[in-house]
């Protein structure tokens, strides 16, 4: 059974996280126990503050020292994974992902304010961004690093179907259609109604490679690629590079 505890100033953020869908399954199946804790109740100072001045100026408040490492220290183990979630962090990806889904006590810490007081980073594992953007606190972050970690784990949703999710074997997801085979004059590509499994994985690798170059190129950049790949991801270039020259010439 996995374990998450998150270090937050706000508890009930979590709270209908935890009441939802694939997220409550897991809590109730106790695949996974997810426990939101208030650093605040770990504060000694006598107006129950958590944050102070910044040394040196600046403008707006950090958090200090004392009430999250007593908290931490009171709320780890010593197989724990202490993860800060902060704008200076490691990007999330699905690889890190992966990587911190392996681990069976995981303890999230979120900011808020300006931030941590730098020596908090000494009490830490890892450090971790969802994204290039400033939050009002960490705790968006916090949840959206648990639900992605808690889906991986087993038992949760069934392993065959995040096989092929984007990122999985780092490119994004092929199209998917489901009925009707015809809507508003649309059609399911046929390929997909031909019951030839050969042909439908083929046809979903190359719109995955087609989908990751036209979106993403930036994730084919240093991905090694099977013969088949380099084949289909060819075929795919040839064709956008046709479909682009027929549209200069149309303009
Ligand atoms: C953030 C992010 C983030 C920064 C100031 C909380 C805020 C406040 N955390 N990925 N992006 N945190 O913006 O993880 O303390």
């Amino acid at each position: 059974m996995m374990e998450i505890k998150v270090l937050t100033l706000f508890p009930n953020f979590f709270d209908s996280f935890k009441e939802t869908s694939i997220i409550k399954r897991a809590l109730d199946k106790e695949s996974v126990q997810f426990t939101a804790i208030n650093f605040r109740d770990y504060t000694l100072d006598k107006h129950n503050n958590v944050d102070d001045t910044i040394c040196g100026g600046g403008a707006g408040m950090l958090l200090a020292c004392q009430p999250i490492v007593d908290a931490l220290k009171a709320n780890t183990k010593a197989n724990s994974k202490v993860v800060m979630l902060s704008p200076q962090g490691k990007k999330m990806t699905q690889k890190l992902v992966r990587e911190l889904a392996e681990h069976d006590d995981i303890v999230l810490l979120c900011g808020h304010y300006e931030g941590f007081d730098e020596r908090i980073r000494d009490y830490v594992d890892e450090e971790v961004s969802i994204g290039d953007f400033v939050l009002t606190g960490g705790e968006p972050a916090a949840l959206v690093l648990s639900d992605a970690i808690i889906r991986l784990r087993d038992g949760v949703i069934r392993s065959d179907s995040h096989e092929d999710d984007s990122f999985e074997n780092g490119l994004l997801e092929y199209p998917q259609y489901t009925r009707p085979v015809e809507y508003d004059g649309k059609k399911v590509p046929d390929v997909l109604m031909s019951g030839h499994h050969e042909n439908i994985r083929k046809w979903r690798l190359k719109e995955s490679l087609r989908k990751t170059y036209l979106r993403r190129p930036d994730l084919l950049d240093g991905r090694t690629f099977t013969s088949e790949e380099q084949k289909l991801l060819q075929e795919v270039m040839d064709e956008e590079n046709k479909k682009q020259t027929s549209n200069d010439e149309n303009q």
